[in-house]
């Protein structure tokens, strides 16, 4: 039996109510399913759910499959054929699906309608979740498909083993160079992944070194075209990062130059290679002039020549190009006040709007700097109308507690995909744009890095599942709420009874505001140790050469980004967003110091004075990780031992790290302000 943390969300535990086991049987012990393909997500999908009825009823489904199209009907056979036939599903796209279930004569039937087996995939899993929460199955009137034509995630493994920005041990895809083929776990994730509704996924690190640009070799394509087997069944796509200078690195070419022929040749020959091993490749993701990694600046040409090229030799195959555009200057002189790393995309690729090819997504982080905890949205999402685009969220809780501590992100992405560019007038968010309603784009959608590795819980910290699953449902569905998507997860995870759930989900959705309250104020981000990001070191990158300041001294502290007196970056903001964050008057205060220096004794909104706010607020971070701590140990007798141990321990490093960072924060501030706590606590 795979342990709890391992079975995550997909709980395979026994039910206890043998009543409610009872009152499903006649609906759950026959299935008639009809699917048009031996393998692949269809079968995969009658699969899951005869498992999981098992699993949880002990009741071993009377299956019957046929030839037809993507469908599952649970209850007699008899009464819900004849229903099934007269009940009309509404149309739907390949992933869209529906369910009604219903009586007659007595007899209760559901009927689960795929628009291709995609669909029918992603019903089971809404059935089974529906399943694993209690919920009412009598009377089910469900229709859903995906707001997001892609909604991936990236990998950042690499092949020795390790995982750039992992916090949940090494990688399940890779160990001393090699695929590992042999281990359930790849397959176990694809589960998980397609459960929450994701359809691509990238498997190697963007920054793709020596061994990871030979994926794309005759030595490693067979076992990626496996890899893109197994995620295959599951509906998911696979997409390899690619070294931009590949052609000199695996090639005997003497260069990279997009435009040059023998270059473009060699990457068509490449892509025929690929599909040729995998039929229904999904693509490339690069980062090309981005931290050290090659790309088109070398030879003089831009990213429109760079990503063309590539999407050139994809296009045959109906293969995609996303290009990655965290491309700034990370050797900047910190005495130089007018570069501006957050102008960087924007100042980059604006410009090229309407250069790139059809199958060319920009792929673009949710903040202008770097996943900050807390980041205005990237004003260049929106701004091209006639390019591709899609959001990039982290995942994995780099700069946000590493899985140590608890930071449920879903708050966060909420706040992005709910943010109103003004790009297109009122009610132009970020959702309605990565969603390709507000522009007609091609292609477009949400990406997430990973967060999960190979600790027996996948990711490390317990409730950091919670992110990986909340990323895929707001993918689905943007408009879910955080508190459902909080109380879903908790509920799979936990269980339903008790108040374990409860609990859980009011950590969870409290977690981002400590978080943020006890590390970087207001906004200004990046107080971090340098290149490990977790513990506080105020200075750490201040001097250094990565664009990330604060500005901090005896009289003020925050970047003026504003047009009339700072780098102007508020210019990339459409008017009414411009407006907000160029007045000191209007900018929300927890976004203050991103845009603003004020001196610490500048009043917020919220009444207090900058200083006063950094205290209370570092003060009250430690207290409140303090009472989560007074409240798990309550749950004491209701969470399984091995769970409850680790989230107690990890609570009790979050509450030393809370305390480092209240401390080394406040006595910054107060020895370079002067200025003392007005509720006089004590400051080192
Ligand atoms: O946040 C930074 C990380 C790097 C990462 C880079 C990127 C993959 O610190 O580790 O490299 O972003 O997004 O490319």
């Amino acid at each position: 039996m795979k342990s709890l943390g391992y079975q995550a969300w997909l709980a395979e535990e026994k039910w206890h109510d043998t009543e409610r086991i009872e009152a499903l049987r006649p609906l759950l012990g026959q299935i008639t399913a009809t699917i048009n393909s031996d393998r692949g997500p269809g079968r995969t999908a009658i699969e899951e759910l005869t498992t999981a009825i098992s699993a949880f009823t002990g009741i071993r489904p009377e299956l019957s499959v046929r030839t037809g199209p993507a469908r599952i009907v649970l209850g007699s056979a008899d009464t819900a054929s004849s229903v099934a036939d007269k009940l009309k599903a509404h149309p739907l796209s390949e992933e869209g699906y529906n369910i009604c279930s219903s009586t007659e004569d007595g007899h209760p039937y559901a009927v689960l309608y795929g628009g291709g087996e995609k669909g029918l995939l992603y019903a089971v899993f809404h059935l089974l979740r529906l399943l694993g929460t209690s919920a009412e199955l009598a009377d089910l009137n469900v229709s859903q498909s995906p707001r997001n034509r892609l909604r991936m995630i990236n990998q950042w493994d690499n092949m020795d083993g390790s995982v750039e920005r992992g916090y949940s041990g090494g990688s399940i895809f890779y160990r001393e160079n090699r695929v590992l083929l042999e281990s359930g776990r790849i397959r176990d994730y694809a589960r998980l992944l397609a459960s929450v509704g994701i359809n691509a996924i990238s498997i190697n690190n963007v920054n793709v070194h020596r061994e990871e640009t030979k994926l794309i070799t005759e030595a490693l394509l067979p076992d990626v075209a496996r890899l893109a087997d197994v995620f295959g069944q599951y509906g998911i796509r696979l997409f390899l990062s690619v070294n931009y200078a590949a052609p000199m690195e695996l090639g005997d070419l003497s260069t990279a130059d997009p435009l040059d022929e023998e270059v473009q040749k060699w990457w068509r020959d490449k892509a025929g290679e690929i599909y040729r091993s995998i039929p229904d490749f999904g693509g490339f993701l690069v980062k090309a002039d981005s931290e050290n990694r090659p790309g088109p600046f070398t030879y003089g040409r831009d990213h429109a020549d760079g990503a063309n090229m590539l999407a050139d030799a994809l296009a045959p195959y109906g293969g995609l190009v996303l290009w990655r555009c965290f491309v700034y200057d990370c050797h900047q002189d910190w005495r130089d006040r007018s570069t501006d790393r957050a102008r960087a995309a924007y100042d980059h690729f604006r410009p090229l709007d309407g250069r790139f090819r059809d199958n060319v997504i920009l792929q673009i982080k949710n903040g202008p700097m770097d996943f900050q905890v807390r980041e205005p949205v990237s004003p260049l999402f929106g701004a091209m109308e006639h390019t591709n685009q899609m959001m990039e969220f982290q995942i994995a809780q780099e700069y946000t507690g590493q899985q140590r501590d608890v930071c449920f992100l879903v708050p966060q992405w909420k706040q992005a995909l709910d943010f109103d560019t003004g790009l297109k007038g009122p009610g132009s968010t970020v959702k309605r744009i990565a969603s390709g309603e507000l522009h007609p784009y091609l292609h477009s959608g949400v990406t997430g890095v990973s967060n999960i590795g190979d600790d027996e819980n996948w990711t490390g910290h317990h409730l950091a599942q919670a992110n990986l699953f909340g990323f895929g449902r707001l993918a689905w569905d943007p408009d879910l709420s955080a508190e459902e998507i909080a109380q879903e997860w908790s509920r799979l995870t936990f269980g339903n009874e008790g108040k374990v759930a409860a609990t859980v989900r009011e950590i969870l959705l409290e977690s981002w505001r400590i978080y943020e309250s006890y590390t970087a104020p207001l906004g200004v981000g990046w107080m971090v140790q340098p290149h490990y990001h977790y513990a506080v070191d105020v200075d750490g990158y201040e001097y250094s050469k990565w664009g990330t300041y604060h500005f901090a001294d005896r009289n003020g502290i925050g970047v003026d980004r504003t047009i009339s007196t700072g780098t102007g970056y508020t210019s990339q903001y459409a008017s009414a967003n411009r407006e907000r964050y160029e007045s000191l008057a209007s900018c929300p205060d927890e976004l203050l110091l991103f845009f603003h220096h004020v001196p610490y004794t500048h009043v917020l909104h919220s009444g207090k004075t900058v200083i006063q706010h950094i205290y209370d607020t570092h003060f009250e971070g430690v207290e409140r990780v303090e009472a989560w701590i007074r409240r798990w140990q309550e749950l004491i007798s209701e969470v399984d031992s091995e769970r409850f141990e680790q989230i107690a321990e990890r609570l009790g490093w979050q509450l030393n790290n809370a305390k480092q960072w209240r401390d080394v924060i406040n006595t910054y501030f107060y020895r370079k302000s002067g200025i003392p706590d007005a509720q006089g606590r004590f400051i080192y």
